[in-house]
């Protein structure tokens, strides 16, 4: 999961230059597609976000659904349902879900309408734009939703800074370059939810300490996960104990029957990340 890992340092001038450069080209833009991670839609949601795209509307991804628990993914649609906010559950990398996105933009679209209409943009595509904080999966969500026809519409004329559209069907065009947003850094919690998924990397949060935490959180809510994979019984352990238990299980000791925490930090996270532990969600609807 390594290749995954965001090395792209979010400096004030950086972020004011990302957001001056989205403000602009939102000009263009009917409807906003938000992406997040299915598994932590609080912790990858920017910050930002509402003020950036100000009263555009917006439909939530919630990609890597098929890595989060399908129970609470569909508790958070309900959520967002209740906010008056169209969610939908994506699984870019094998295009399920999709076809749904492509709906609930032509929806979103009807109640716009009108606006654009008395605007004289009648006749021509809904334009669409993904933004979305690094590793979301904005790239392989335009893939995805473009797989049909994937030549680039063109040049539109008329704009000072010129930009390329992916046409989806007869009736939506996608700006071909997705906006990457800054995560939630400051927030503790959400940095720690953020290296679970494998979104900010050990030069952020040490390693051993996000494999700490990710165990804690697994025995308390997944407990019989962690019982099932690693063949262990949980009753009354601290989480240290166990992470201990769990390496001697998996060899990960260096000489002096120490635990090799380097080792075992990495089992834990990319087994987690993987998928190998289940479908599993960190955040829950308040
Ligand atoms: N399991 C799973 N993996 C996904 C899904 N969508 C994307 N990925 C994986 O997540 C990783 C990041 O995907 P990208 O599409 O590169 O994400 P991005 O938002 O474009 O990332 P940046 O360009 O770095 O901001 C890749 O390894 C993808 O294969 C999904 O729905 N399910
Ligand atoms: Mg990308």
């Amino acid at each position: 999961m390594n290749e995954n890992k965001t090395n792209i340092n979010w400096y004030p001038g950086h972020m004011a230059k990302t957001k001056k450069q989205i403000i602009e080209d939102l000009k263009l833009i009917d409807i906003v597609i938000e992406i997040l991670d299915a598994r932590v839609p609080l912790a990858s949601q920017n910050p930002d976000i509402e003020e950036i795209i100000k009263d555009k509307n917006k439909i939530i991804v919630l990609n890597k659904s098929d890595l989060a628990d399908n129970n609470i993914t569909n508790r958070w649609i309900d959520f967002y349902k209740n906010k008056g906010i169209k969610a939908i559950a994506v699984e870019s990398n094998n295009s399920k879900g999709i076809k749904d996105v492509i709906e609930a933009i032509k929806l979103e679209y009807e109640s716009i309408k009108e606006k654009y209409m008395q605007k004289g943009r009648i006749g021509k595509a809904i334009r669409v734009m993904v933004l979305g904080i690094p590793n979301v999966g904005k790239s392989t969500f335009i893939n995805s939703i473009a797989k049909r026809n994937t030549a680039k519409v063109g040049n539109k004329p008329g704009v000072t800074k010129q930009k390329q559209w992916i046409k989806v069907t007869n009736e939506i065009e996608l700006m071909d370059t997705p906006g990457m947003l800054w995560p939630k850094l400051e927030n503790k919690t959400y940095a720690m939810h953020l290296a679970f998924v494998g979104t900010i990397g050990e030069n952020a949060i040490d390693k051993e300490e996000i494999a700490y935490y990710l165990l804690e959180y697994l025995i308390k809510n997944y407990p019989e996960r962690i019982t099932e994979r690693f063949n262990i019984e949980l009753e009354e352990k601290e989480t240290m104990d166990v992470l201990e238990e769990i390496a001697r299980k998996r060899g990960a000791i260096i000489s002096g029957g120490n635990i090799n925490m380097q080792k075992i930090s990495d089992i834990i996270l990319n087994e987690f990340q993987n998928g190998k532990l289940g479908r599993i969600t960190i955040e829950l609807p308040r």
